[in-house]
């Protein structure tokens, strides 16, 4: 298919609610209990199948579309976070931030904005920001990012590990949490291994969380917790599921 009628059909599938929002659980591993949930949007196409974002965010960004999938992700995860929150079940709530979102000067005060109208507590709303794309515009990243850190919420350095990953980055941008991507996670290198240790040792020594991705099989949960991770993400844990079936899960984990 066209990229120009991608653009077009995802037009109409944001009016018709084909574009939807899961939610896949973060383990806080002390504990074992299901501190946040990272939103993750996904579109139903009818002919397609389930799409996953790479599959129309790139096309989203040529087109502009772009805005309306970020407004529709902040107006959609912060209300299932709200709601949660009126339910009694405290659950964090993980947003990844586009490339083009984080470089416009509107998205940091529209969201400043919807995090205060919803009431959610600020340190409970986590920005997932792939590093990539801060450095080529770290003005603009941080214009955005220092105000909303300042409110009090979390800037995370996403897939730490899948491309050049730099932990200046972590200075750089402010950042309160590191996810290590699953590539990185899964490695049977013992180089990698050594990287991982000195890499949760130097977020440490910064007071910053280290989240645990892609964590598939019992051995990869085991790694995440010799590390000394703190949370921890992926299949094994809990598949990306829709706001009811969260609700579900997290009142089943509560009582
Ligand atoms: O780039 P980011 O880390 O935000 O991407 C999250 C994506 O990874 C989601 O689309 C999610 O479905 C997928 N994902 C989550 N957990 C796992 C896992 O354990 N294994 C794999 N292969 N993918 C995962
Ligand atoms: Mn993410």
């Amino acid at each position: 298919m066209t990229n120009s009628r991608l653009a077009r059909e995802l037009a109409a599938a944001l009016d018709n609610g084909e574009v939807i929002l899961l939610y896949q659980p973060q383990i806080d591993l002390a504990t074992g209990r299901t501190v946040a949930v990272e939103a993750l949007c996904r579109w139903l196409h009818p002919e397609l199948g389930l799409l996953l974002p790479y599959a129309f965010i790139p096309v989203a960004e040529e087109s502009r579309l772009i805005g309306r999938i970020g407004e529709f992700v902040i107006v959609e995860s912060l209300a299932a976070a709200a709601s949660w929150r009126d339910a009694g079940l405290d659950v964090g709530i993980a947003i990844n931030v586009s490339p083009s979102q984080l470089t416009s000067s509107s998205f940091g005060p529209r969201l400043a904005d919807a995090v205060h109208e919803s009431r959610l507590d600020p340190t409970t709303v986590t920005l997932e920001i792939t590093e990539t794309v801060a450095i080529e515009n770290l003005f603009g990243a941080t214009s955005n990012l220092d105000p909303l850190r300042a409110a009090g919420m979390v800037v995370a350095i996403d897939d730490y590990g899948a491309g050049y990953s730099s932990l200046s980055r972590l200075d750089d941008l402010g950042a309160g949490e590191l996810k290590i991507d699953r590539t990185l996670l899964q490695s049977e290198s013992p180089t990698n291994a050594t990287h991982l240790t000195d890499v949760v040792a130097y977020a440490h020594e910064r007071s910053i969380r280290v989240v645990a991705e892609g964590v598939e099989r019992p051995e990869h949960l085991d790694r995440a917790r010799q590390l000394g991770c703190d949370r921890a993400q992926g299949f094994l844990l809990g598949r990306p599921a829709s706001q009811r079936e969260i609700s579900k899960s997290l009142l089943a984990e509560r009582v």
